[in-house]
């Protein structure tokens, strides 16, 4: 049997079986397309960016490894991203930071503009995609003190306030020319390396900070302010000023949106448990989907069980109200291939909570516990992957590992290596 009718004959078996469980498969593959998943362009070029001295990200993240063909400007990372999203079935979001501008040089991140990224509109726009965005508030000569919105110099905290002011008109400008909102996300890395003798100072000059920044009022139907909190970093271990409690709090009292990272908690605390609670006093959030190991390192995201319990909340609590962006960078292996990896798994793992069976909710609520522990371990090996290789198929991206592979090899061999 050849391979497309190998696959078209399990998706059919797939379908009848799901449909016996109450799924409706085809609705599964209709509501799959329409999940747009951002995929952050900092994957391409280890947080690196393009300003003439760019050295690499601080703030207390890491990139770590040295694959070969790193993208060296904004030509070569749009050319990575798109071989990525042709291997990448469904709607597709690109998220960008502040630093991969094109300015040609010299232009201060306070002074950016649109005019700025207007490559990556016009790149965006032929490719139907939206853009969203994010304030670069490190890998500067201004966060070298290791404060940024939060600092306790004047001018310092001017600075990153004009900064994101002006990121907020460029992803402004974004949602206006490209017809879709984009989604900014603000994040910073102030915190405290030993144990501060005031916290309260720098928290209260951050909600300053914001306030001014978020007293411009912006059109919701062309961009909209998110916060993203974090535990701790690098060299910044004893507190952080942006925490989880910080943001929350901000995000319900201000109708901002949260920002909630698979990385940025203790690590046995899993953010798949917070997005119903969120949802219930914010009308929208934002995923940053990380895989943590052992500490906030940004592995690729691969289909385990806390991708998957993060995909079923998304589900079950709305897919509307979440919105799912990635949040990772390994230099060590295939950058494109990172990319595909991670955010093919983010689909399988949608693509698995879309086919749920409602019985499983139903046993719940009967108090049939034993039922559901039963049901939900046969869930794990009903033929969702017939489903998703038949998406793949559909939307002509590669159905299987060996395709993907193919595609990575060979763009791997014409492309990347070249690049010295
Ligand atoms: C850092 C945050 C932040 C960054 C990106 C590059 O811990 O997760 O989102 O990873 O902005
Ligand atoms: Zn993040």
């Amino acid at each position: 049997m050849n391979r497309i009718t190998r696959i078209e004959n399990a998706w059919k078996i797939a379908k009848d079986y799901y449909g016996d469980f109450g799924v409706d498969a085809e609705a599964v593959l209709a509501s799959l397309e329409e999940t747009p998943i951002s995929i952050h362009c900092w994957q391409g070029d280890d947080v690196v960016g393009f300003e003439h001295d760019a050295g690499g990200a601080s703030g207390g993240i890491l990139t770590t490894g040295n694959y070969p063909g790193r993208a060296r400007n904004a030509a070569e990372l749009r050319q990575d991203l798109d071989q990525a999203m042709s291997m990448i079935p469904g709607t597709k979001r690109v998220n960008l930071h502040a630093i991969y501008a094109e300015t040609g040089g010299g232009v201060d991140r306070a002074d950016l503009a649109p005019e700025h990224f207007r490559a990556w509109i016009e790149w965006a726009q032929e490719r139907g995609i939206a853009l969203d965005f994010n304030p670069t508030c490190f890998s500067h000569p201004n966060a070298a003190s290791g404060f940024t919105l939060s600092s306790r110099d004047d001018d310092v905290r001017a600075y990153w306030i004009r900064h994101v002011q002006a990121c907020r008109r460029i992803a402004a400008e974004f949602g206006r020319v490209l017809g879709k909102r984009s989604l900014m996300n603000i994040w910073i890395p102030d915190g405290f390396k030993d144990i501060p003798a005031d916290r309260m100072t720098a928290r209260r000059l951050l909600k300053e900070s914001l306030d001014e920044i978020l007293s411009v009022p912006m059109d919701p139907a062309l961009m909209r302010d998110a916060v993203e909190s974090k535990l701790f970093g690098i060299g910044l271990e004893s507190c952080t000023v942006g925490s989880h409690e910080f943001y929350l709090g901000y995000a319900v009292k201000n109708n901002v949106m949260l920002t909630l990272d698979s990385g940025h908690f203790h690590p046995t605390e899993a953010i798949s448990d917070k997005i119903s609670s969120a949802l219930l006093y914010l009308d929208e959030i934002l995923l940053h989907v990380s895989r943590p190991v052992r500490w906030d390192s940004d592995h690729v995201v691969i289909l385990d069980d806390e991708l998957q319990m993060i995909a079923n909340e998304i589900v079950r609590c709305g897919r509307d109200r979440v919105n799912i962006a990635l949040d990772y960078f390994d230099a060590t292996i295939n950058r494109v291939a990172a990319w595909a990896v991670g955010t093919r798994a983010m689909q399988k793992a949608l693509c698995r909570a879309l086919l749920e069976p409602p019985e499983l909710k139903r046993m719940e609520a009967a108090g049939d516990y034993t039922g559901r522990l039963i049901l939900s371990e046969e869930i794990k090996s009903m033929p969702w992957e017939a489903v998703y290789a038949w998406f793949c198929l559909k939307n002509d991206v590669p159905a299987e590992a060996a395709g993907v592979l193919d595609a990575v090899r060979g763009y791997e061999q014409n492309v990347t290596s070249k690049r010295t």
